[in-house]
């Protein structure tokens, strides 16, 4: 007997992004749930049995009333849908799976995997979930889930949230999920796959073993660079150890993340940047965060703004990644000679410009700048960077503002 169902976590419905301004947030929110629906409608043409939830089914736990029951009733389908608590929708007090518009509100095809007692999907398949009881639990929230199970010949899909720790960043965590009782379980056949949510992006991206994390369904970060992903998963108790199980995945986002970097010295640089901008598509549901470097002339300048805000009117939302945003901006010798200023001022435009160059001189002597670090891409430093007071403007800053300035009155730069 052959066993298929989908895989799929991390729905987080309800989440907002703070980059998403006016319309794009709700057609975010509402895409979000669309893309549930197709991933149903997917597990029914793939002929799947069932469709796990391994956790983060919603952000937080004050949706509104339509959101969540558009959210409720997109799940509604033929298959059996099995939902996890996972640590942005615990159990325990407050949960919002105790509200009455969610325990009244579930369509009949969903259960709520509330316990780790093992529920019959057919015929000799089980799933077994771990839900998140409280907000911090203090312990690997997936072994406990293996207690009381005997390999008896049943299938089993063991559905938990958390990182493994291989992959979690905090090594000495109390959540971590651990490996060994897992790969024990999975060895003596009490179960036969570990579906896994928490981790956003798919892993592992080779798609071996009976361990994995599907990705969310939307990407949800800079972090995540493709589109949401989906696993189909078969199960074959009868196939020799290590070929049991194979796993396909399968494309269901439609929103995508991207982080644009770039040097910009010059006009060359900036139509590389306008053909970069240009070749995204679909553009209503691409969000860029740009991090561009460099030395442009004023009228270089002008052209990189009227840039990025006609296209930024074509995208979710466009915005430069302040941190990682350099530019410096002098005059070009051209643009000096607009300016026609004699004795006292033109000495001070001098000093001007040589206070303008200050950066680029540093750059120069350091290097190359430093690349973006795989953390900084990272919830919890987007939300930090969020946080933080802008800094005030350096000396260059000033410097170069008050040339651009002179440079736009002396009628040389009319953009
Ligand atoms: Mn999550």
């Amino acid at each position: 007997m052959t066993v298929r169902f989908l895989h799929t976590s991390d729905w987080q419905l309800g989440m907002t992004r703070h980059y998403l301004a006016g319309e794009a947030q709700p057609r975010f929110t509402a895409d979000r749930v669309d893309t549930v629906r197709t991933l149903l409608a997917l597990a029914l043409e793939r002929e799947c049995s069932f469709v796990v939830v391994a956790g983060d089914v919603f952000d937080h736990a004050n949706l509104s009333p339509q959101d969540m029951g558009r959210a409720l009733e997109a799940m509604r389908c033929e298959l059996p849908v099995l939902l996890l608590p996972g640590n942005h929708d615990p159990l325990g007090t407050g949960s919002l799976w105790d509200s009455p518009a969610v325990r009244d509100g579930l369509p009949d095809n969903v259960v709520l995997l509330r316990d780790s007692d093992p529920v019959q999907v057919l015929d000799g398949v089980q799933v077994v979930g771990a839900p998140w009881r409280t907000r911090k639990p203090d312990a690997d929230p997936v072994a406990p889930a293996l207690e009381g199970l005997e390999a008896e010949g049943t299938v089993r899909v063991l559905v938990g949230h958390g990182m493994l720790e291989e992959l979690d960043p905090d090594a000495s965590s109390p959540v971590t999920v651990r490996r060994a009782p897992l790969e024990a379980a999975l060895a003596d056949g009490r179960i036969h796959y570990v579906a896994l949510g928490d981790r956003h992006i798919r892993w592992p991206q080779d798609g071996r073993g009976a361990i994995q994390y599907s990705g969310a369904h939307e990407t949800t970060s800079f972090r995540e660079t493709g589109l949401g992903l989906v696993l189909e998963v078969q199960i074959d108790p009868q196939a020799p150890a290590g070929s049991q199980v194979t796993v396909q995945d399968h494309q269901v986002g439609r929103w995508r993340h991207v982080v644009i970097e770039r040097e910009l010295d010059g006009p060359e640089d900036l139509e590389a940047l306008a053909a970069e901008l240009d070749a995204q598509t679909p553009k209503e549901r691409t969000m860029v965060k740009t991090a561009l470097r460099g030395a442009l002339t004023v009228g270089q300048a002008a052209q990189l703004d009227e840039l990025l805000e006609s296209q930024g009117a074509r995208f979710a939302s466009l915005e430069a990644w302040d941190r990682h945003t350099d530019i410096v901006i002098l005059p070009s010798q051209e643009e000096m000679q607009e300016i026609s200023l004699g004795g006292f001022a033109q000495q001070t435009l001098e000093e001007l410009r040589e206070r303008a160059w200050q950066p680029e001189r540093e750059r120069a002597e350091d290097g190359s700048p430093e690349p973006i670090a795989a953390e900084e891409l990272s919830e919890q430093a987007e939300q930090e960077e969020m946080l933080r007071e802008p800094a005030p403007p350096a000396e260059h800053e000033t410097a170069q503002d008050a040339l651009r300035l002179l440079v736009r009155l002396s009628g040389g730069q009319r953009a």
